[in-house]
């Protein structure tokens, strides 16, 4: 009668899996907003992967703009009801002579009016000098999860001021669910505990 032995390098082999499974289930994925369908003035330019955007001061524009208002017919962002926090990277970038600022919100189209956290916070930004950051808004408990929202980036000059160089660089603009548990379901343990089985019964024919 043959008895199954497994190996010591099997059960590393099936480990390594087992870790690379449960690491790739407890992360946190990230959904992209994709600024290929924000409205963008002239001067905008968007990355084709619509990642990232590039806005440039119009001197014909006060205000220079990136946004996403089903009220213009733009198709809006969907809020996923598990969402914790919509983020975004700005890099607002103004030389000497400027006067501008860059201000971000998150509004209701219907009312045109800005959105808030649970706790009554305005969902904007606002930086009138030269910074750049990670903005992170809250939205656990927020009414307007499972709806489409407005979202709108603005480059604004100040009426006489005669440099029309400021910028602002935006990347990674996403929304983020909330964290998955740490423990695995039963049925993701089954499914595991099964392809590990597979994997060790798998070598053991190729090796006797
Ligand atoms: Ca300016
Ligand atoms: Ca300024």
């Amino acid at each position: 009668m043959a008895t199954l032995k497994i190996q010591k390098k099997d059960v590393v082999a099936g480990l390594l899996v087992v870790a690379g499974l449960l690491f790739v289930c407890g992360q946190v994925m990230a959904i992209p907003i994709d600024l290929n369908d924000f409205w963008a003035d002239p001067t905008v330019t968007v990355s084709p992967d619509g990642s990232s955007a590039l806005m440039e001061e119009d001197q014909w524009l006060s205000t220079v703009l990136l946004s996403n208002d089903p009220f213009y017919g733009d198709p809006g962002i969907f809020i996923p009801s598990d969402s914790a926090t919509l983020t975004f990277d700005y890099s607002f970038s103004e030389s000497a002579g400027n006067d501008d600022y860059f201000f971000v919100w998150l509004f209701d189209w219907n009312s045109y009016t800005v959105l808030q956290d649970a706790n009554g916070n305005d969902l904007s930004f606002s930086i009138a000098d030269s910074g750049s950051g990670t903005v992170t808004w809250d939205l656990l408990g927020t009414g307007f999860l499972g709806t489409i929202v407005a979202m709108e980036f603005q480059l604004n000059s100040t009426p006489l001021d005669n440099a029309f160089t400021s910028t602002v660089a935006i990347n990674n603009v996403q929304t983020s669910p909330t964290s998955p548990s740490p423990v695995p379901e039963p049925a993701t343990l089954f499914l595991v505990g099964s392809g590990l089985m597979g994997i060790i019964l798998g070598r053991k024919k190729l090796t006797s």
